[in-house]
């Protein structure tokens, strides 16, 4: 098969385990989207890693104007800290912190950074690869959903504004 081919999946080295490297994150929405929940995973290929997400709840698309960023597509990224503890209702997910960013590179090029995730009527599914990361770098970091689009340009986060919902990644 093609995607076998190219991008086949790394087997542990121990005789007990031929399971490839994975780790998922439970996705639930906070104060500003109650409905918002999901999953996230990570699965270990041979020179990357690919993620996928699946989420329902996500809020309306609502363009934005001159003095309000638009709602949607949503700023998607890893944090550094695996808390999602809400804290303050009106800015949750503070203390997830700030992006990963092992290397210190700028936004728009950190590790965590991924694509934004487009809703269609609340449900949002993606995949995509990237070679920044591998399954073990992430374990015990959090996944962040924003109200906002990232435009991989603001620094330091995108401008993705406020944190709609947040999963503790767990290796499996
Ligand atoms: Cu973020």
């Amino acid at each position: 098969m093609y995607g076998t081919y190219f991008l086949p999946v790394t087997y542990r080295s121990t005789s007990e385990t031929r399971a490839p490297l994975q780790a998922y994150a439970h996705i639930q929405g906070g104060p500003l989207a109650p409905g918002l929940r999901g999953l996230v995973w990570f699965r270990d290929l041979t020179y990357g890693t690919e993620v996928s997400v699946e989420v329902t709840g996500l809020p309306a698309y609502t363009p934005g104007g001159p003095d309000r960023d638009p709602i949607g597509p949503h700023g998607f990224h890893i944090h550094q800290s695996g808390n999602c503890a809400v804290g303050d209702p009106n800015d949750p997910f503070q203390g997830a912190g700030g992006h990963w960013n092992p290397t210190n590179q700028p936004h728009g090029n950190h590790a965590g950074d991924m694509p934004n995730l487009f809703s269609n009527n609340g449900y949002a599914r993606m995949s995509f690869f990237t070679n920044k990361f591998r399954v073990q770098d992430i374990i015990g970091k959090a996944v962040i959903i924003h109200q906002s689009p990232d435009d991989y340009r603001t620094q330091p986060a995108g401008d993705a504004g406020k944190r709609l919902a947040c999963g503790l990644i767990r290796g499996r």
